[in-house]
């Protein structure tokens, strides 16, 4: 093909993107017309992947980390024959459009991931790289390359100032992942103006630094040649990333061309004709696509599908040779678990020893790692701490390390939470894979950036938080978590659990896993619970039941995690003076909002009055129950149990606190919290 004929495909997507923004009248035709030879280029010269079959395992996948150039990747998609139609493009950004504002994997056939919050795309990038070097060390077998394919991100300058992507960047490089690609759209302009503004560092100096592989090209806007050759040269190193820096005009071809003006505001009517003109396009004609453009697309469609006839013939006689690891790889991107999964799950009875339910998830870990071999992450320096490094576990490295291999399943994330979260969002979008993450719950904070992203995308990630509250002790208000159980029950599709002992830990990770659209953060105590009376598996799946206590209580006690047993003693300690209480273990509020009215009623029956205990902020505690024990500040340093104390969280503080909640309701009606009108 001509360079002129590229030209025209790539002038054609520039024209639309205005045509698309305008219609809209809302979004960004800046980066999508400076973008435009770049992915024009990669989509056509270099990716394999076939729009009729999005889904194809081997493909190469490509993130738009700089979301907000969406109407690129919209208009390629629908050039080449994804499920997009030119009326769906007409409908960019509307209600119920399949071209929302920002790209979501869960709403446009082709879209991996979601991005928009600038630096998230290529650090999910990070996680697919990680995830595809990992499947090819797991299924490939001599001749047999089932899995050999590329990662691409276009960023801009907004997600290479972002804090998570140097995390990510300086992962990537330490762990060698020669088959990512990212092009930096160098287009020195940002929303405030001039990138002179705040950033002058010499960026691929700094990716240099990192152990990537740079390369520049320095016409972006018409070098196609130069830009393809920079892509062909970038895949062939192969034991570093690579960065391609193209130097581009933000707006091109617009009067406004290389302004801020462009970045994220409509071109003028007139000025549309006059980038068509400029074009040799009709100034007037809207929406248009020449036929020899979509000719041209359509043989890149057909190659496509060309691409992954030959992978059906290849698989099929790998099937054959190796018929156990061909129906594991398609188990495993069907999603399904392994079956007989749940019997390794561990039981407890109440004899059983006291334990940190971070010890019981490690132990847990142990028994289900071997079963489960597409459960991978890791955590970000805790390790020792967290206890989420099973027995005879491998390192995910780079061999030459001489510290594992991309066959192992444990990701040494170094202190980088942000990355960490991010990564793992790669790593779920890739399929086939389930990712944990672990730190001290507190510092999910960090990684919250990403996190509410798991959620949006409908992403698989189990969060493994341990130290979860005051009762990590001595290291003090730094480091307990007081706001952040109720931010994350605030953040939705995430599932919170906080389990009170062994069956509960259980619980949460088998509802974990099984939730497959959406993030569960597990909050894991540092230090010991005892195995409680009445806790079971299942008993997890309902988020709230009754553990023990009166068919006919005066007063309803609630507690999670590691507050459940010491409600347990406050119930001894009320029945001393006459009262009866039940006791309600309620590790997931999501899941028991979940429950039918009529066994959320059968838990809080109208009528008594529920007192909760929690050792967090008592945010989000008023839906079901009448009086709150909680944190109203940030904690202190000390050994737990001297915090337990003075904060109020003895048996002897809840059933006063508990006494005085029935006195205050002795003349008073008792509100019946969870009815609700709809
Ligand atoms: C985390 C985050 N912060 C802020 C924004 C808002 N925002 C969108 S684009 C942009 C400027 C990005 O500059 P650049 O990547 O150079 O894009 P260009 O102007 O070149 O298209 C900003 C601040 C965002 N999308 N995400
Ligand atoms: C490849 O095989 C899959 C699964 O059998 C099938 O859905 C797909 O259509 C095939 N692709 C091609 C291009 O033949
Ligand atoms: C990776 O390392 C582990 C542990 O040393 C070893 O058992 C395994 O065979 C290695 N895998 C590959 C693909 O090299
Ligand atoms: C989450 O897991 C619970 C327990 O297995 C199950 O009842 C529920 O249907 C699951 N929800 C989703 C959305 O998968
Ligand atoms: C808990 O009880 C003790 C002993 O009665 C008392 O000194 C302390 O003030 C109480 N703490 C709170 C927070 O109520
Ligand atoms: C199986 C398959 O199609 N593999 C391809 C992955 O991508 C590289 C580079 O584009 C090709 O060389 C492989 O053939
Ligand atoms: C920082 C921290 O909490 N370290 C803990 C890690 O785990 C070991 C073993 O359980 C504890 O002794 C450390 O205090
Ligand atoms: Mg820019």
């Amino acid at each position: 093909m001509s360079d002129s004929k590229d030209l025209r495909c790539i002038n054609t997507i520039r024209t639309l993107a205005a045509d698309v923004v305008f219609k809209a009248n809302s979004g960004h035709p800046g980066a999508p017309m400076g973008c435009a030879p770049m992915a024009h280029v990669l989509f056509t010269k270099h990716m394999k992947f076939n729009p009729e079959n999005s889904a194809w395992p081997n493909r190469d996948r490509f993130i738009l980390s700089n979301g907000h150039s969406c109407a690129l990747q919209y208009i390629l998609l629908h050039l080449l024959g994804y499920k997009i139609t030119m009326d769906d493009l007409k409908t960019f950004r509307q209600l119920d459009s399949i071209c929302p504002g920002h790209p979501e994997n869960y709403m446009t056939d082709g879209v991996e991931v979601t991005t928009g919050p600038l630096g998230q795309g290529i650090s999910n990038a990070v996680g697919l790289a990680i995830a595809e070097a990992h499947m090819e060390a797991t299924f490939n077998k001599d001749s047999f390359k089932i899995i050999d394919n590329y990662t691409y991100a276009i960023l801009g300058d907004g997600c290479l100032q972002e804090g998570v992507a140097s995390e990510t960047a300086s992962l990537a490089g330490h762990l060698k992942l020669g088959k990512l690609i990212a092009l930096y759209d160098d287009n020195s302009i940002q929303i405030d103006g001039s990138t002179d503004l705040s950033f002058t560092e010499d960026v691929l100096k700094r990716y240099e630094a990192y152990g990537w592989h740079t390369l520049s090209v320095g016409d972006g806007d018409d070098d196609i040649e130069g830009i393809t050759n920079a892509i062909a040269e970038a895949k062939k190193v192969t034991d570093k990333p690579s960065i391609i820096k193209i130097h581009t005009t933000i707006g091109y071809g617009s009067s406004l061309q290389g302004t801020e003006k462009v970045h994220g505001s409509s071109l003028k009517d007139d000025d549309i004709v006059n980038v068509k003109t400029k074009f040799g396009f009709d100034g007037n004609k809207k929406f248009y696509v020449p036929d020899d453009v979509y000719d041209f697309y359509a043989e890149v469609k057909k190659q496509g599908a060309k691409h992954e006839a030959e992978w059906n013939e290849s698989f099929n006689k790998y099937s054959e040779k190796y018929p156990d690891l061909a129906k594991e790889f398609k188990r495993r991107f069907a999603g399904e678990l392994p079956s007989g999964l749940e019997e390794a799950f561990p039981r407890y009875k109440p004899s059983d020893p006291a334990t940190a339910t971070r010890k019981l998830s490690e132990t847990l870990l142990n028994a289900i790692a071997d079963k489960l071999p597409e459960l991978i992450g890791g955590s970000a320096d805790l390790t020792s701490s967290n206890l989420t490094r099973w027995k005879g576990a491998v390192d995910f490295q780079p061999e030459s390390t001489g510290l594992g291999n991309y066959s192992g399943r444990y990701i040494r994330y170094g202190v980088r939470e942000h990355g960490m979260a991010a990564i793992s969002n790669g790593i779920g979008a890739y399929g086939a894979l389930i990712p944990f993450a672990s730190t001290f719950l507190n510092f999910i904070s960090y990684a919250v950036g990403a996190s509410r992203l798991s959620a949006l995308s409908h992403l698989r990630i189990i969060y493994i938080m341990t130290h979860d509250s005051i009762g990590l002790g001595e290291d003090g208000p730094t480091h307990q978590p007081i706001e952040t159980l109720a931010t994350l029950r605030a953040t939705p599709n995430t599932l919170v659990l906080r389990p009170a002992d062994g069956n509960e830990v259980s619980g949460a990770y088998l509802v974990a896993l099984k939730n497959s659209t959406r993030p569960s953060v597990i909050a894991l105590t540092r230090q010991n619970l005892p195995q409680l009376e009445g806790s079971s598996i299942e008993n997890v799946f309902k988020g709230g039941y009754v553990l023990q206590g009166s068919n006919k209580p005066q007063i309803i006690l609630v507690a999670t995690g590691s507050e459940v047993s010491i409600i347990v003693d406050a119930a001894k300690e009320l029945e001393k003076k006459g009262i009866s209480a039940r006791i309600v273990s309620m590790p997931s509020m999501e899941l028991f909002e979940e429950q039918e009215q009529s066994y959320k009623e059968s838990v809080f029956p109208e009528g008594i009055p529920v007192l909760s205990v929690e050792a967090m902020s008592t945010f989000g505690w008023s839906r079901y129950a009448h009086a709150s024990i909680g944190m109203k500040g940030f904690g202190s340093s000390a050994p737990y149990e001297k915090l337990y104390e003075r904060f109020g969280f003895t048996p002897s503080n809840i059933s006063e606190k508990a006494q005085k909640t029935l006195e205050f309701y002795k003349n008073r009606a008792v509100p019946h919290l969870i009815a609700q009108p709809f």
